[in-house]
């Protein structure tokens, strides 16, 4: 049984800039050659773009913080994924082999592309990349090691990246990196808490109990072990015997020594988003 309070995750956050993004887009669609669509290796079902824009592009699908992730888990998912992508590729940060990858699967998507311009003697151009996925999933991260040096602003909160950005330094393609977009409206609370868990979403309208709430019964559930030994409990209750007792062995005391419970459900987010809990996948 959960104990979300259905009323209290009715948060939303569609900023004003992802519906400007997306129309900029829409503005420069013909432009664009393909798509590196990317997603969260942890959550790559969740993580992924419900698009209405660039629908007739060719699209790659790749899976970023691969070194995050329970491989087993997400290597499954990436077989299904197959099926509605050009392709799919996991990558992270220091991965060497990226660059190539993006490079022939990209040439050989667009084999005919190239080959019809050639035979009309135009010259050979780059190919034109746009880069999109929700917010913090390591857009302009990718673009710089794709560009061998830093061209883009990348760091760990959402809405880092404000605008469109076309980035030429690369000699096989242009790079647009664009701000992260999310759904008008996330189509379930597991969907909303997902995605704020693993920081897509602004820490300033989280309700930090609900995620708490959220990321304890995620790990009581998927990893159970990793949390009752990261928190030296034997073994699970409920959620508000278990974040007292975790408040106490942590110091999550208020003055006489009375439970700071807030404080209790900020540092089981805080300890989550820094991968305390070993490798994950929660789709
Ligand atoms: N562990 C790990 N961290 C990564 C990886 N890729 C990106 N990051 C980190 O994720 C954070 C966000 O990266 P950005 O490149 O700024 O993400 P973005 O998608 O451009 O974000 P916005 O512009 O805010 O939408 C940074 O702290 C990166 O270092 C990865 O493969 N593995
Ligand atoms: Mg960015």
């Amino acid at each position: 049984m959960s104990n979300l309070n259905e009323n209290k995750i009715s948060f939303n956050w569609y900023p004003g800039h992802m519906e400007k993004t997306k129309r900029k887009i829409k503005e420069i669609e013909g432009l664009i050659d393909i798509v590196l669509e990317l997603a969260d290796a942890r959550i790559p079902i969740t993580s992924r773009l419900n698009r209405d824009f660039l629908t007739n592009k060719d699209s790659i699908l790749i899976l970023t913080k691969y070194d995050l992730c329970d491989k087993e888990k997400t290597d499954k998912l990436v077989e299904e994924l197959k099926k509605t992508y050009k392709d799919v590729i996991c990558t992270y940060i220091g991965d060497k082999t990226i660059k190539s990858k993006i490079k022939n699967i990209a040439e050989n998507i667009l084999k005919e592309k190239i080959e019809k311009r050639e035979n009309k003697g135009l010259i050979k151009r780059k190919i034109r990349a746009i880069v999109v996925g929700i917010p913090n999933v390591g857009k302009s991260t990718l673009i710089n090691t794709l560009c061998g040096k830093t061209v883009a602003k990348a760091e760990n909160r959402p809405g880092v990246t404000r605008s469109l950005e076309w980035l030429k330094i690369s000699p096989d393609f242009e790079f647009i990196d664009s701000p992260g977009i999310l759904g008008k409206k996330f189509s379930s609370k597991e969907e909303a808490f997902r995605l704020a868990s693993l920081s897509s979403v602004n820490e300033a309208i989280l309700n930090y109990q609900d995620l708490a709430i959220f990321i304890y019964e995620e790990l009581r559930d998927k990893y159970p072990n990793r949390f009752l030994e990261f928190y030296k409990i034997d073994n699970f209750t409920d959620f508000l015997t278990d974040i007292e007792k975790i408040a106490k062995r942590k110091g999550c005391l208020l003055k006489g020594g009375v439970v700071d419970i807030d404080k209790a459900y900020l540092l089981l987010y805080q300890d989550f988003k820094n991968n305390k809990f070993g490798k994950i996948t929660l789709d």
